[in-house]
């Protein structure tokens, strides 16, 4: 699956197209995880990621606790989330894998085996989750 990183803190994104609208609310500006499929069958999952933003990104995979909602985990004071129970992530310019960010224009990937439950695929930059970067992904 594909999945799409952006951020909107300036004039130069001009042109990008996407569903992003409005102002950006807050300090920071708004972020976005966006994936081309909500749902996918369990197996092996092969995701590619793209940063299309101004700043470097990345993509965790955690597990969402029932009945928790998407965006709601805790944030620490250093802007980051708790990885423990990560599963995976893509994190690397133009390579597999865990690295240092995915630079602007640059694409990272991991393909990660997945059971049947729901998952949340985020964004773990310090302030990048608090300003959007999260999505679910339900796996049946
Ligand atoms: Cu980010």
């Amino acid at each position: 699956m594909n999945i799409n990183l952006t951020n909107m803190d300036g004039p130069m994104m001009g042109g990008g197209g996407g569903p992003m609208t409005g102002g950006g609310p807050m300090s920071g500006g708004v972020m976005r995880l966006q994936a081309d499929q909500a749902t996918v069958p369990h197996g092996s999952v092969s995701f590619l990621v793209t940063s299309r933003g101004s700043i470097t990104h990345e993509m965790v995979v955690l597990p969402l606790p029932e009945p928790q909602i998407v965006g709601t985990r805790p944030i620490g004071g250093d802007g980051k989330l708790d990885e423990t129970g990560s599963l995976g992530e893509a994190s690397n310019t133009c390579a597999e894998g865990a690295g240092q960010g995915i630079l602007p224009g640059g694409s990272g990937w991991v393909s990660i085996t997945l059971a049947p439950r729901r998952y949340e695929l985020l964004c773990n930059l310090p302030g990048h989750y608090g300003a959007g970067m999260y999505t679910q992904l339900t796996v049946t």
